[in-house]
């Protein structure tokens, strides 16, 4: 069995005021290439296939025509829910799909039995387990007490395990944050305070996990338990992150190799630096339609930089003055506060406010107030972006 592990396409993902749609077509492209390439049997894709619940219907198009290619080009599909994706929607015409190879879990049922996947060297189960949030596995499994995100992904991950049918490798396939991982910015957080972080351990009988949540590519408590990362750069803290997928060989007997192959993407991303004027007179020699963040160390605010900047640069997706100086005492503040949670600041203000340290209970009950806001803004926030009109851009 030889399978391409990816994750985390974003489709419909804006960048910079932008949609992603072409570089995204361009580098899955690619991806089906790579298909025929390898004569891989199958291609899992862990989650957050598009970037939010209601997706643009570019993406939704892009994706259907993406389906077709990777069958065209000879191997069956497996996909899962990531956060961003609306599992309901993601789910339509899972029976349907199934039958022509395309296999899709998207919501989570009591029925976690594996998806039996055919090859030269004899079949391979995969475990779809769809992006599971803990209040959802105690409606599924009807348990009353609360469960943390380590709880609800043992529980899911157990039975998912006890479902597989023996005498073959097994693959499960789950959109997580391990713990241990490294989270960028555009990775948005699954709850808040590190409580969304679950055991790596949970995966150890399985033949090789293929994640998603991540959008680096890196190992996460073993070599076989693995995160593919996203195939293209979604902001610019991942500019030095490679992009590609995972190309993952089982033989019969269980034993795993795999390894990682760049994709070219469509545009390059990535940080410029310098001054102004040096900038204008062509310092930097990279091509002039790379989506660019620059940074200006001028010291003194030049005027009209953008327009400046635009003679040189196609795709300005941002500009910062380190050196200009309230800028640089704000973003001082922001990186002191940098891998400080929101439980954490909350608890040094209620420390000031009372002169007592928060309790447990109180710690809980905060990081379950805030779960509930953080929730109800995203589904506003979704339900704004819904309409179709901004897709056209
Ligand atoms: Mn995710």
């Amino acid at each position: 069995m030889r399978f391409i592990h990816t994750a985390d396409w974003h489709l419909g993902k804006l960048f910079g005021q932008r949609y992603m749609t072409e570089d995204q077509a361009f580098v899955l492209d690619a991806l089906v290439e790579a298909v025929r390439t390898y004569a891989a049997d199958a291609v899992v894709i862990a989650g957050d296939v598009y970037d939010r619940s209601v997706p643009p219907a570019e993406a939704v198009a892009l994706f259907g025509s993406v389906l077709g290619k990777i069958r065209a080009a000879g191997a069956e599909v497996l996909f899962i829910s990531g956060n961003h994706d609306s599992g309901r929607r993601l789910d339509f015409g899972a029976e349907v799909l199934a039958m022509a190879g395309v296999h899709v879990r998207a919501r989570l049922t009591d029925d976690l039995s594996p998806v039996i996947i055919g090859s030269a060297e004899g079949p391979v189960a995969f475990s779809l387990i769809p992006y599971l949030d803990p209040i959802e596995v105690r409606d599924v499994f009807g348990i009353r007490e609360t469960l943390s995100f380590d709880e609800a992904a043992a529980l899911v991950v157990e039975k998912a395990r006890a479902a597989l049918p023996g005498g073959m490798p097994s693959v499960a396939v789950a959109h997580a944050f391990l713990a241990g991982g490294v989270r960028t910015e555009s990775v948005r957080a699954l709850s808040v305070g590190g409580s969304d972080q679950i055991s790596p351990a949970h995966f150890k009988d399985f033949s090789y996990a293929a994640l998603g949540h991540l959008h680096g590519p890196q190992r996460a408590g073993a070599e076989t338990i693995r995160y593919a990362g996203s195939p293209l750069c979604y902001s610019f803290d991942e500019v030095r992150q490679e992009k590609g997928f995972e190309l993952v060989s089982i033989d019969a007997a269980g034993a795993v190799s795999h390894a990682f192959h760049a994709l070219a993407p469509r545009h390059a991303v990535r940080v410029v630096e310098g001054m102004l004027d040096d900038l204008r007179a062509g310092s930097d020699p990279l091509p002039r339609d790379d989506y660019v963040l620059v940074r200006l160390l001028d010291t003194v605010r030049p005027l009209s930089a953008r327009e400046k900047l635009a003679e040189r640069y196609d795709n300005i997706f941002g500009i910062e003055f380190p050196n200009f100086k309230a800028q640089a005492i704000r973003s001082e503040a922001r990186t002191a506060n940098e891998g400080v949670s929101d439980m954490e600041k909350f608890a040094d203000f209620y420390r000031e406010a009372t002169g007592e340290a928060m309790t447990e209970e109180q710690r809980a009950f905060f990081t379950e107030c805030v779960d509930a806001m953080d929730r109800e803004a995203r589904a506003e926030k979704d339900a704004r972006e819904a309409p179709e009109g901004r897709a056209s851009e």
